[in-house]
């Protein structure tokens, strides 16, 4: 008995092979034909072509497995042979780690973004005044910090917060810049302000408000200094990384994208920081990968284990919003952390082993 069962195995492990031998043999030529559709422009999907088989099939099947199962297992094969051949000829999108396996890295101006080491962007959240600005680079600098975000334009929820300085803003990032000798990013909202940007930054940062806003985007990828992209409040990674493609499709292709959490039901952080996004970007793109520890969180408390959290998933940099006296901040009060608990987090940071300049 015993014995049966094991011939009759073995003989299936024959037909097995035999099987495997042929769906493979099958596949060689779908791909032939797929090659010649691609040439054609003809769509790889033919269902007129799988229905004649099909009904030959079934014509002719003389069982013991019923016509509808001998349809459902050729249905299987002929998906596995679509995939195979749109797998061929997919297009690949300009960020992808498929089109471009070696990550991409952005030098400004000696500090390097998205190779083996990682970066510190802290700064305002609004550039208030030219003093406050200046107290918060003399600290950055003191901390041996390279990279500087103030916001000059700022896209509020309410009309009648405060919208930033504008223009004034970006001037006062430029001096202040110069003198301490840091690297500066700061949100443009409009594809006009483009050269102003060249002119008085060295990063446009995209909002998260409008990581969509195609118009902007494409004016971004015309510009010829980095881009920071934030994820937009509620994006898919899909969304997020085809965001990016606008911008490297029209020449750019000096982006950086940065997590600062997505909008869910919690109500203990102002979003949520979606710490698997990290891991994610940093497979499906070659683009350096942040974290925005502030925003995502919107607390202060809780900062250092998301940093280092960011930082084991694999982040690029962290970025944070630092101010001198958070209580007068004109955006973003809450979360703004001053300048003493900003050398608390940044030497958690440098202490924690995740963090390599
Ligand atoms: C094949 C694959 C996909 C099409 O939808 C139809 C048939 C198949 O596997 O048989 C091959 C093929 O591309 C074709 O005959 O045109
Ligand atoms: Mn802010």
């Amino acid at each position: 008995m015993a014995e049966a069962l094991d011939q009759l195995r073995e003989q299936l492990n024959g037909i097995n092979y035999e099987l495997l031998r042929l769906l493979n043999e099958r596949a060689s030529i779908v791909r032939e034909i797929g090659e010649i559709k691609e040439k054609q422009g003809v769509p790889k999907f033919d269902p007129v072509r799988e229905r004649a088989m099909l009904e030959e099939l079934t014509r002719v099947n003389p069982g013991p497995f019923k016509d509808a199962e001998i349809r459902h297992l050729f249905k299987e094969i002929f998906k596995a042979s679509l995939n195979l051949q749109e797998e061929d000829h997919k297009q690949q999108l300009l960020v992808s780690r498929k089109k471009q396996p070696q990550s991409t890295v952005i030098n400004l101006q000696g500090t390097l973004i998205g190779g083996d080491t990682q970066v510190m962007v802290a700064g305002p959240c609004s550039v208030e005044s030219y003093d406050q600005l200046r107290t918060v680079a003399a600290a950055l600098k003191q901390a041996g910090i390279k990279v500087m975000r103030g916001g000059a334009f700022k896209p509020r929820t309410s009309p009648y917060d405060f919208q930033g300085l504008g223009v004034e803003g970006l001037k006062m990032l430029k001096e202040v810049a110069d003198e301490f000798g840091l690297v500066t990013i700061s949100e443009i909202v409009h594809p006009d302000h483009m050269e102003l940007a060249e002119q008085y930054i060295d990063v446009i940062q995209i909002g998260a408000r409008n990581m969509q806003n195609f118009e902007l985007l494409k004016a971004a990828g015309e510009a010829k200094i980095p881009v920071l992209l934030k994820r937009g409040i509620a994006a898919t990674l899909e969304e997020f990384v085809h965001a990016a493609e606008y911008i490297v499709v029209k020449g750019n292709s000096e982006v950086m994208l940065i997590e600062r959490g997505i909008r869910t039901y919690e109500k203990w952080t102002r979003n949520t920081l979606d710490i698997s996004a990290v891991p994610l970007l940093k497979q499906e793109t070659h683009l350096p990968v942040m974290v925005d520890i502030s925003h995502s969180t919107g607390r202060k408390d809780i900062l250092l284990p998301c940093a280092r959290a960011a930082l084991a998933a694999g982040a690029d940099g962290i970025m944070v919003e630092v101010h001198p006296d958070p209580q007068t901040a004109l955006s973003d009060a809450a979360q703004q952390l001053d300048i003493p608990q900003f050398e608390q987090l940044w030497s958690g940071i440098l202490n924690s082993g995740l963090f390599h300049q």
